[in-house]
């Protein structure tokens, strides 16, 4: 698989030298956030990690190259494109890589492909998981089954409740996939910091998280870490305007008849609308959160 791998010269320079690297998704660009904030957003990102300490890979699908580490050329082109660039989950990697295309990759594909290039660390906004009615749809997010099998931790803020997060972390549980919480003990639910389920593990400090991450590879236990860091209290919604917000878009995607990949971009820029843009502020800030934390523990993870 490494001859359909281009990693950018300084992110390869660093994990030769074991520096720490944190991998970033592109879906969240192209398919999450309107232009021209997406690129904004996703430039801002890179610095703030470059700032915290580490180099930015920025993963995404450009000709059918997996690259590690996109230019600021190509977060611009993925984010101008939006919705018209492939969404690039498990299933759909080999046709976009075969036909030379351009894809955003999702946590998916972007923990696929930062453990082909030995990255360990990768900071986003939040994970697929299952969705509400999927006892019916089946509609089960291809992130989790890479949780179950890729060794790569992922800092998020939760899970959306646009999804099931009750079944969600049964599925992850069933998986084997260690969800820990950064100081709490209560899954955040993304907007907001608490979802009123309850996690078994409350964590303390990177370095914490790092010697948890060590050890599970070192055991031979494959598969990834959900790390779980709230919203910072200023960011966070209430909880009763983003539950209105989100059982509305909801309704209205059933009667639009939207599914399958096109549902979390449609719920995502409903709930946008529907709350006047503050979900759009909460997303924003939940990943600089999220990403200093990433940077923080891949500084530790170095070290070991
Ligand atoms: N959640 C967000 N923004 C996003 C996504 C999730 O707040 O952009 C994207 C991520 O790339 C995630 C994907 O991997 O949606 C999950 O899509 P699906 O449910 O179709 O697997
Ligand atoms: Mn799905």
């Amino acid at each position: 698989m490494k001859q359909y791998l281009e990693i950018n010269p300084i992110v390869k320079e660093a994990l030769e030298n074991n520096k720490p690297v944190v991998a970033l998704e592109s879906t969240i660009i192209s398919h999450g956030m309107p232009y021209p904030k997406n690129v904004e957003v996703a430039l801002e990102v890179e610095r703030l990690a470059r700032e915290n300490g580490v180099v930015p890979a920025t993963i995404g699908i450009i000709n059918g190259k997996l690259k590690v580490g996109l230019t600021e050329d190509e977060i611009n082109l993925l984010g101008r494109e939006g919705l018209k660039v492939p969404k690039v989950s498990r299933r759909d990697l080999a046709y976009v890589v075969s036909n030379k295309l351009n894809g955003a990759t999702t946590v998916a594909t972007t923990m696929l492909i930062s453990a082909l290039a030995g990255v360990k660390i990768f900071a986003t906004g939040g994970i697929g998981g299952v969705h509400r009615n999927a006892e019916v749809t089946m509609d089960i997010s291809a992130d989790l089954e890479e949780l179950g099998q890729t060794n790569v931790a992922v800092i998020c803020a939760g899970a959306k409740s646009i999804l099931d997060l009750k079944l969600t972390l049964e599925y992850l549980e069933t998986k084997g996939v260690p969800v820990l919480g950064y100081k709490t003990k209560e899954l955040p639910a993304f907007y907001t910091r608490k979802s009123g389920f309850n996690l078994d593990y409350k964590i303390e400090t990177p370095n914490e998280f790092a010697n948890i991450l060590k050890t599970k590879w070192d055991l031979g236990l494959n598969g990834g870490v959900v790390i779980a860091n709230p919203i910072p209290e200023e960011f966070a919604m209430d909880y009763d305007v983003i539950t209105n917000a989100i059982n509305e878009a909801i309704v209205e995607a059933e009667e639009k008849g939207i599914k399958g990949k096109d549902t979390t971009p449609f719920l995502l820029d409903k709930v946008k609308t529907i709350t006047a843009g503050k979900s759009l502020e909460a997303n924003i800030q939940l990943v600089f959160n999220n990403v200093k934390l990433a940077a923080e523990i891949a500084k530790e993870l170095v070290r070991l």
